[in-house]
C-alpha cells in the first residue's frame, strides 16, 4: 500500500443500488464526507454484470461491492470501511475502547456473516421457488439472536451513544429484512435503532432509492 496516495485521488465504489453490501459502503463515506464516484454493477441485468471476466478482476468473488482507493483494489464491505476509518478523519467507525469495538465488530460480523450472505442473490437462485422462506428464515434467526445482544450494547445507536461500524451494518440488513417481508416489530430494539438511524443524512442520501442507478420506479 503506498501511504502516499491516501486521498490523493476519489474512490470508485463499482456497487448497485440494492446491494446492502454497497450500501454500507456508501453509508461508511457519507459519515467520513468522503467523496467518491459510482460505477454501476447491474446484478440482474445480463445475467448480472457481476460475473463478466472483466468484473472479475476487480473482484475474484463476482460480487459488489470493489473499491477502487488508493491506488488499491479492495473488496468486502467491512474491510473497506475499516480501511477507509484507519485512514480518514472524521467519526470513529470502531471506537477507540477495546471492548466496545469488540461489540462492533461482534454486530457487525453477525449481519456480514451470519445473516446477509444466505440470503444473497447467489444463494437465492440455487432455492428455486423456496428462496422467499429461505431467506426470511435466516434473517428470523439472526434477528432473534441480534436483538438481546443489541438490547445489551445499545445506547442511542448499536454501540453506546457514537454511531460505528455496527449502525452500517443494521440499516441495509432491516431494509433487506423489509424487502423479504420478516415482522421488524418483533424485534424493538432493532426496530428502534433503525428509525433512529434512518433520520440520519449519511443514511439518507445512500439510500437505494437515491441513487444513480436507481430505476425510475424505484426513485424517492
Ligand atoms: N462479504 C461480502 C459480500 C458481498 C455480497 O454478498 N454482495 C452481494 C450484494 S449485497 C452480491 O454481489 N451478490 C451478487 C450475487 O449473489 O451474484 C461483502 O461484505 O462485501
Amino acid at each position: 500500500m503506498h501511504l502516499s496516495l491516501v486521498g490523493l485521488t476519489k474512490p470508485v465504489l463499482h456497487g448497485y443500488f440494492r446491494s446492502s453490501c454497497s450500501w454500507r459502503v456508501r453509508i461508511a463515506f457519507a459519515l467520513k464526507g468522503i467523496e467518491y464516484d459510482q460505477v454501476p454493477v447491474n446484478l440482474i441485468k445480463d445475467g448480472g454484470q457481476q460475473l463478466t471476466e472483466e468484473y472479475k478482476k476487480l473482484n475474484p468473488m463476482q460480487q459488489v461491492p470493489a473499491v477502487e482507493v488508493d491506488g488499491i483494489r479492495l473488496s468486502q464491505s467491512l474491510a473497506v470501511i475499516q480501511y477507509i476509518d484507519e485512514t480518514r478523519p472524521g467519526p470513529r467507525l470502531l471506537p477507540a475502547d477495546p471492548v466496545k469495538r469488540a461489540q462492533v465488530r461482534m454486530i457487525s460480523d453477525l449481519i456480514a456473516s451470519g445473516i446477509q450472505p444466505l440470503q444473497n442473490l447467489y444463494v437465492l437462485q440455487k432455492m428455486g421457488a423456496e428462496k422467499v422462506q429461505w431467506a426470511q428464515h435466516f434473517i428470523v434467526r439472526g434477528f432473534e439472536a441480534l436483538e438481546p445482544m443489541l438490547k445489551q450494547t445499545a445506547g442511542k445507536y448499536c454501540v453506546g451513544d457514537e454511531i460505528s461500524m455496527a449502525d452500517v451494518c443494521l440499516v441495509p440488513q432491516v431494509y433487506n429484512a423489509e424487502r423479504f417481508k420478516v415482522d421488524v416489530d418483533a424485534y424493538p430494539t432493532i426496530k428502534m435503532l433503525n428509525q433512529t438511524l434512518v433520520e440520519l443524512e449519511a443514511f439518507k442520501v445512500t439510500h437505494p432509492s437515491r441513487q444513480p442507478d436507481t430505476p425510475v420506479d424505484l426513485r424517492a
